[in-house]
């Protein structure tokens, strides 16, 4: 593995301890759905993401919408990883006047480009933005990182209809594919069917990638780059919990509570798989 890919999985890894970590100072967290975009927002704020941490608001930057509003706390552990605050910051996670809410608010977190939590509403938001940089011939790319749950409300059928019309192709869709809503599978809820054949169907180019290898999500990100006139859409393989070790084995990891001793094994379990080359295991919920 060359050397940027190596730097990518260990953000990766740092993503995933500050993100336990500072929902451990909340008590708490919607920790299965956080660990399993880890591995993406290594690859987007590591390595393909034009931003200036100074300078949050910088008219050029590339924005990310992150539609499923309730895994902030991943997004907070990357932009403190990225220079946008202090690691002590992640401590104040939805205490009283803190500017790092459960879910994202981008009038009170540094870098934070859209408010989102009710789920269906980022991938509008994300189209508007992107239709508006179309407008001013601005080169900067949108990213939105939705949930596989999130994809049961029909407003994001109508986002991504209206993106493929107005061939928004600075447009990049993730889809954390981690098959697991609040209160069960997606299968056994309402089953989304052949991802990859519905979104073609709506316009967009779209790949399938294991989610948790950052090679793997950098090439697909380049590969959609090239779609020229298309939406590029990028189903992430994963699982819920996935690099966190109490939450892969618990059979509800949608919110959970997390002790100081659960935070201390993880991060010794990640760091672990981490010089073993793994971020999976292997015998986890899939
Ligand atoms: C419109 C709306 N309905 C319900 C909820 C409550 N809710 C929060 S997370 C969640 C499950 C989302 O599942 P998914 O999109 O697959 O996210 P993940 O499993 O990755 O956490 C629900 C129903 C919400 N935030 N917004």
């Amino acid at each position: 593995m060359d050397q940027k890919m190596e730097q990518l999985r260990q953000l990766a890894a740092q993503i995933r301890i500050r993100t336990i970590r500072c929902m451990e100072s909340a008590g708490g967290g919607h920790i299965g759905g956080a660990m399993s975009i880890a591995d993406v927002l290594a690859v987007l704020y590591g390595k393909v993401m034009s931003y200036r941490a100074s300078d949050p608001m910088w008219p050029d930057r590339d924005r990310l919408v992150v539609s499923k509003g309730h895994s902030g706390p991943a997004v907070y552990a990357a932009l403190s990883l990225s220079g946008f605050f202090s690691e002590e910051l992640l401590n104040t996670l939805n205490r009283g006047g803190t500017s790092l809410p459960s879910h994202c608010d981008r009038l009170k977190t540094p870098g934070i480009d859209m408010t989102t939590g009710s789920l269906g509403q980022g991938i509008s938001c994300a189209c508007g933005i992107a239709k508006a940089l179309q407008t001013r011939n601005c080169a900067s790319w949108v990213y939105v990182i939705m949930g596989d749950g999130e994809l049961q409300e029909g407003q994001v059928w109508e986002a991504v209809q209206f993106a493929a019309h107005q061939r928004l192709d600075h447009l990049i869709i993730f889809v954390d594919n981690n098959k697991r809503q609040l209160d069960g599978t997606l299968e056994e809820i309402c089953n989304p069917f052949d991802l990859e054949e519905k979104f073609r169907a709506f316009g967009c180019s779209c790949r399938k990638v294991n989610g948790y290898m950052v090679e793997e999500i950098d090439q697909a990100i380049a590969a959609e780059k090239e779609a020229a006139g298309r939406p590029g859409v990028i189903i992430l393989d994963t699982y819920k919990g996935i690099g966190c070790d109490f939450a892969e084995k618990a059979s509800f990891n949608h919110f959970m509570t997390i002790t100081k001793e659960e935070a201390d094994a993880a991060e010794i379990e990640i760091l672990r798989r981490l010089k073993q080359g793994i971020v999976a295991k292997e015998e986890a919920y899939v």
